[in-house]
Order: structure tokens, then C-alpha cells, then sequence
């Protein structure tokens, strides 16, 4: 594993909102968490249907091997050192998109999916734990977007949802970051997304960290309709998240 970022890395964060991170780790290590992963998809029932990928969360809690990434000390120095506060682990989830499966994931902001009360920075690691071009259902950002802090919720399977809302980012560049197995990208949770549909013949798998602030607190009101409460543990009101759920890293 490389040891950490390098400045340069951070300022590139910092202003685009995202930032890639090659051989986070190393390639022997991502194809054991692959074999890993698709043993824990095909492992863990009651997986939430879905036509943009097939999701496991909180995954770090069912699966030693996939722990191991999920607390990586490497991956938590850097988003530490990204977003330059101290950090704590939200969740993890593999997002798996199963060969030709025609779904994009269309662009949104992760934070307005999120409870938090008075977070001041999440962010998230999105490892490929295979090779992932563009055709396998790579990453997009639109630099800058990070700044737009102010906008609902917005809705991954509808592919003008947040351009709704947020017109001017229609006018906006996009950058398209494919990644080779080990390779991450770390995201601002207000930088706007999408994931192309996997049209090749093999999974596209991806492992995500998301770190939150450490001294964010729970709002219920936030929580989405439908969203099961596992996934904050049942936290009440206005208190900080407990650590064996949401453990401070690194
Ligand atoms: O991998 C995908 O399809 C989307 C991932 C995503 O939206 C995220 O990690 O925030």
C-alpha cells in the first residue's frame, strides 16, 4: 500500500471535489477483497432489489476480509488527510453492478441522503477492487460542484433529477475517471456523481468508505423514507455517533 497523499493531490481535492488516488492498494490485495465481495453478495440474503447495482452495506460487520479494507488505516490517513479534520466511519457498501446491467447511477450529491447534524466534512473512498474502464461503469464528477451545498435530496434513478434543481451544472465539464483494480477515487459527499451502466461481461466492483466528520451528530429528520435505521444503528437525536458502530479512524 502507498503511504498516504501528497500535497498536491490535496489541493487538487480540495478544488475539484474529488480526487484519484492510484494503487491505494495492491493488486494482489484487491483480488482477494473481489473474490471476497462476490462471496459475501452471494452469502448475504435479503439484498435490496435494485437495477443500478447490487448493494451490500455495512459490510465491515459481516465480513473479516472486507473489515480489513473497510478500516484500513492507509485509506483513513488519506481521507483524513483530505479532508484535513478528524474523521469517523459512516458506512461502507459494496456497489456491485452486475455484467450488462443497463443501469446508470445518475448524478447526485451524497449529503442530502445523509442524518447528520452540524457535519463540517464527509467524504468517501470508492475503491475498484477490479480493472473498471468507462464501459464497466466508471466514475464521473463534475468539478467544483462540492460548493452547492444548499439543494434537496436528489434521486439516483432519475437522470435529470439534479440537473432539476441545479440547472447551471448542465454547462458544467465532467470528468470521467476510469480506474485500474487498486485504484481509488476519494469524493466530497456535495460533489455531483454518476456511474455509467456496466455493459461488459464481467462485475464491476466497488468498495466504499464513507467517513464522516467526527463530531457529527444524528438528525432523524433527515433520515430518507424507506431507509432502514441499521444503517445509523438506531442512534437518538442530537447525540454524537457511538464509536463501536461508527469507530474513529484511523
Ligand atoms: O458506484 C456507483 O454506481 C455510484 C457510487 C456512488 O454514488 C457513491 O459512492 O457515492
Amino acid at each position: 500500500m502507498t503511504n498516504s497523499v501528497t500535497e498536491d493531490q490535496i489541493a487538487a481535492y480540495r478544488r475539484d471535489g474529488f480526487v484519484r488516488i492510484p494503487n491505494i492498494i495492491d493488486k494482489d490485495d484487491a483480488s482477494r477483497y473481489a473474490k471476497a465481495a462476490l462471496a459475501a453478495r452471494d452469502r448475504i440474503s435479503d439484498l435490496p432489489a435494485d437495477p443500478t447495482f447490487t448493494r451490500v452495506a455495512q459490510v465491515w460487520q459481516q465480513d473479516d476480509t472486507l473489515r480489513e479494507l473497510t478500516l484500513s488505516p492507509v485509506l483513513a490517513a488519506a481521507a483524513t488527510a483530505l479532508a484535513g479534520i478528524p474523521l469517523r466511519l459512516y458506512h461502507d457498501h459494496l456497489l456491485i453492478k452486475e455484467p450488462h446491467n443497463g443501469a446508470a447511477t445518475e448524478f447526485h450529491q451524497d449529503q442530502p441522503y445523509w442524518p447528520h447534524l452540524g457535519s463540517r466534512h464527509s467524504l468517501s473512498a470508492w475503491v475498484a477492487l477490479v480493472d473498471v474502464p468507462a464501459a464497466r461503469g466508471c466514475m464521473t464528477f463534475i468539478p467544483g460542484s462540492h460548493r452547492l451545498d444548499g439543494l434537496r435530496r436528489q434521486d439516483v434513478h432519475d437522470a435529470d433529477n439534479l440537473m432539476r434543481v441545479a440547472p447551471q451544472l448542465l454547462w458544467e465539464p465532467r470528468v470521467t475517471v476510469p480506474l485500474r483494480a487498486g485504484d481509488c477515487t476519494f469524493h466530497h459527499a456535495f460533489t455531483a456523481h454518476s456511474a455509467a451502466p456496466n455493459r461488459t461481461d464481467d462485475p464491476r466492483i466497488a468498495h466504499v468508505v464513507v467517513y464522516m466528520d467526527a463530531d457529527t451528530r444524528y438528525d432523524p429528520r433527515k433520515r430518507p423514507a424507506g431507509q432502514p435505521l441499521t444503517e445509523v444503528g438506531g442512534v437518538p437525536e442530537g447525540i454524537p455517533f457511538p464509536d463501536d458502530d461508527f469507530p474513529r479512524l484511523p
